[in-house]
């Protein structure tokens, strides 16, 4: 760590003090009151989908452990609690001035709490009323169904994600996009290739079982903090964390959880990375194989299982044999001697679990890093036996429920049939838009409708100018959201925008579940809003627009609003979910059924894991004199990898500097040391930095832990630059792997 650039100010470790500051800050402070009680609230937590509150208060995991709430928790109420925009806020600023507002400042405003309309020739948003948003949506939707879509964020209920899917799907549209096409779309579609299941195979009471871990392309100190206190545990029972990841996060190395509070406090922290391998961007389907290839050489691959439980493992045996070291260790960047130690340890634990997040899926070959990952831990005999396996650390705290309800465009064949029986009617068959191919589909004006349920299409998307463009192609947007933020000001329709405000998930006045990345299911207890407006809860309004469409046909909408009854419907539709049926009576939570594997038979037409060859990635990098930059600029040719700070969620940012990673603001640039001095720049100086779309100007540079010819900046800022490359196979976009030029 000695070699680690160090800023004033910036914390040696991650977690920590500042956690704890930020803690007693906010929870002292005169809405502390209201904060203590939402985070008892029997609910499930708002920001992450590891899975912590629930049935038995907030504060407890999915294990029954006590004292499992983060900072990143505190972080998200604290936003929700803000008090409400008054009508005349909207009425007094037109919408020139709130496209000034920077993603902070937006969220700063408050929460929505009245429904909200910007009709075209006007410059400023208007209060309307539910009535006439519910006439305007029966218009709206009226639309032939393949020019009608949604697009999800996982924040939402099962409960309301259901109904989305149900809605849209009887309408005759599959176009149900959502935030996990930009995220872990990768992982279900390699999973279920492999499996049969794409979800984690691990439970959190599995993990607690395993001697190693080897977390790839997640910075879990800032957006999982709880899974680092499971990572504190295995090492102090003597286990192995090895962390694959170009940049070296600092709570990775070391984090200090006030989970506990002795270690903190007076060793500063544990240590949590055993081995920290730093690949080049993209390469960690070659950085497997190289693995693959060395377990071999080591005598470490277990053969028995193979032959028992897998098919396809002799190609893939042979192929990592055939490869030249030479071949992997120059795409990934690595040293022979490194990736051996790495195959050693992981050959020589007995439970292993592969964790990993978004360096492995948001590439041009996610799908296939995550099958090489899979085929790993195959080779070592680790999926399907308690303390091992495969496991996606997902985002949002219910992105995964939004999957299991069927909102996605890869429609489970027995759910399709399950859906069928409901609607009485035959589904579309076409695939319907993912994020990607929806923003597409409204570029070239073949979309007349949009529903957003929670999320912000806008800046999530690459090629912010596209996205601006592509929005205003189509007729109408509702934005259901809780709280403002940069798509409701830039992400405008042509004929009319609506910002639709609604209860969040502590406030619902119904019950309502949610299901964690770890599949276990939580319930949540109706709240109430310390917001005096006119708010509706998701589930109301979807209803009440299925109701406006459909009438009572095939199913009764309206009383759909009874969310226990929209559970009974799930129970008997999505596979896995019966005991959601039983709920209201048992107040049980549950983990769903077919999804931890707790023995090598898997969810594939055989029973065994299907292992496939996965092609080297292809890595090349642009010249500088290929840019569209000015001539005899001092400058170099960068991978960009963007992603969040330490305080933000998603395009959300709650605060501008990032004290772990010493950036002080958000428009700043990470740089390894050697190629700030190699390009002939000095750290702080202003660049301009250049994608295939756009340039940003004034950028800082800040030196810090990042593989050589790698930079790192934060989104949704850095969307504006580049037009990401896609994978083919799940849709999801490049975002960590981005060619800049960085010139002055
Ligand atoms: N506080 C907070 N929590 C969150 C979120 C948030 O914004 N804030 N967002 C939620 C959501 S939706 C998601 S998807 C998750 C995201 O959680 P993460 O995936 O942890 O988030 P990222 O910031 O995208 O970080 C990805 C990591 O991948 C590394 N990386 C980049 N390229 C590569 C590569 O080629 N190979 C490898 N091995 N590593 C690479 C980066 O250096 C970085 O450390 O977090 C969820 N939780
Ligand atoms: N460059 C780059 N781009 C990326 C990524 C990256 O790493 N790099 N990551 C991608 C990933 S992993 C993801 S998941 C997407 C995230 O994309 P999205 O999910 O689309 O975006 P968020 O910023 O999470 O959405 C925030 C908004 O959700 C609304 N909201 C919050 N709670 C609720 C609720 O309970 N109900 C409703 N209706 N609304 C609510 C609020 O209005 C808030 O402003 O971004 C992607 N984009
Ligand atoms: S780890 Fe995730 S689910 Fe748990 S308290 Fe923190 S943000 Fe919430
Ligand atoms: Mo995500």
């Amino acid at each position: 760590m000695s070699n680690l650039p160090h800023h004033d100010n910036q914390p040696g470790t991650g977690g920590g003090i500042p956690v704890i500051k930020y803690w007693v800050e906010k929870t002292l402070s005169p809405t502390g009151i209201k904060l203590w009680q939402t985070l008892n609230h029997q609910s499930a937590c708002l920001s992450c989908a590891w899975g912590t509150g629930g049935q038995q208060g907030g504060f407890v995991n999915e294990t029954g452990e006590y004292l499992q709430r983060c900072a990143k928790s505190v972080e998200a109420i604290a936003a929700e609690l803000q008090a409400g925009i008054e009508e005349g806020v909207f009425g007094h600023t037109s919408i020139k001035e709130l496209q000034q507002l920077s993603s902070r400042e937006c969220d700063c405003l408050g929460r929505l709490q009245y429904p909200m309309i910007l009709r075209e020739g006007s410059d400023y948003y208007q209060r309307l009323s539910w009535e006439e948003v519910y006439q305007i949506a029966a218009r709206a939707f009226r639309q032939s169904p393949e020019r009608v879509a949604s697009y999800s964020s996982g924040r939402s209920s099962n409960e309301a994600a259901y109904l989305l899917q149900l809605m849209m799907r009887a309408l005759g549209s599959n176009n149900l996009a959502d935030c996990s096409d930009l995220c872990h779309a990768p992982s279900g579609v390699g999973l279920k290739q492999v499996f049969g299941s794409g979800t984690s195979m691990v439970s959190l009471a599995s993990l607690k079982q395993s001697d190693c871990v080897v977390l790839i392309g997640s910075n879990a100190p800032a957006n999982h903090p709880r899974l680092m206190n499971e990572l504190i545990q295995l090492r102090d029972r003597g286990g192995r964390v090895i962390m694959i990841n170009p940049q070296i996060e600092i709570g990775l190395v070391k984090f200090a959880s006030p989970a506990f509070p002795i270690k903190s406090l007076l060793k500063g922290g544990s240590e949590i990375s055993t081995l920290y391998l730093q690949p080049i961007p993209g390469s960690d389907t070659a950085l497997q194989v190289a693995i693959q290839k060395s377990l071999l050489e080591q005598n470490l691959v277990k053969m028995d299982y193979l032959q028992q439980y897998t098919e396809g493992w002799q190609g893939v045996l042979e192929f990592a044999k055939a490869t030249d070291w030479s071949t992997l260790t120059e795409i990934c960047g690595l040293f022979q001697e490194e990736i051996e130690e790495v195959a050693y340890v992981i050959g020589k634990s007995s439970k292993v679990v592969f964790a990993w997040a978004m360096g492995i899926t948001q590439h041009q070959n996610g799908t296939d890093n995550v099958k090489a990952i899979a085929n790993t831990a195959l080779i070592t005999g680790n999926a399907g036996r308690i303390g091992t396996g495969t496991m996606p650390i997902r985002g949002h705290s219910n992105v995964q429920g939004f999957g299991s309800m069927a909102v996605t465009t890869r429609l489970r064949q027995d759910i399709r049939q399950a859906l069928e029986v409901l609607l009485k009617r035959p589904l579309a068959l076409n695939q319907g838009y993912d994020a990607r191919g929806l923003m597409d589909a409204a570029d070239a004006s073949k979309i007349d409708t949009l529903l957003c349920l929670g999320g912000n299409f806008y800046a999530a998307n690459p090629d912010l100018l596209q996205a601006q463009r592509a929005l205003s192609n189509i007729d109408t947007i509702f934005y259901v959201s809780t709280k403002p933020n940069l798509g409701h000001f830039h992400g405008l329709a042509r004929r009319q925008t609506l910002i639709l405000p609604v209860f969040n998930r502590f406030e619902n006045p119904q019950k309502t579940t949610t299901e964690s990345g770890n599949n276990f299911v939580r319930l949540n207890n109706p709240g109430k809003t310390h917001l005096q407006g006119d708010l509706t809860s998701e589930v109301e309004l979807i209803t009440e627009i299925a109701h406006r469409l459909h009438g009572d046909q095939p199913i009764n909408w309206r009383k759909l609003q009874d969310t226990e009854y929209v559970r009974s419907l799930i129970a008997k539709t999505i596979p896995g979910y019966k005991q959601i049926g039983k709920i209201d009576r048992t107040q049980e939570e549950f983990t769903i059924d077919g999804r931890i594997f707790t023995k090598p038979k898997f969810a594939t037409p055989s029973g065994c894991a299907r292992m496939d060859v996965i092609p080297l990635p292809e890595l090349s990098l642009p010249s500088l004199a290929s840019f569209p930059i000015p001539k005899n600029v001092i400058g170099m040719v960068a991978i960009l990898g963007s992603g969040r700070s330490y305080g933000q969620h998603n395009t959300v940012v709650y605060r501008e500097e990032d004290p772990y990673r010493g950036m002080p603001h958000r428009y700043c640039i990470l740089l390894n040391a050697r190629d700030i001095k190699k390009a002939g720049f000095r750290e702080h100086q202003r660049v301009t930095v250049q994608g295939n779309r756009s340039k940003l100007e004034n950028i800082e540079i800040i030196a810090g832990a990042i593989r050589e010819g790698v930079a790192f900046m934060f989104y949704p800022e850095a969307n504006c630059l580049f037009s990401a490359t896609i994978d083919a196979q799940s849709g999801t976009p490049a975002f960590k792997r981005v060619p800049v030029a960085i010139y002055s």
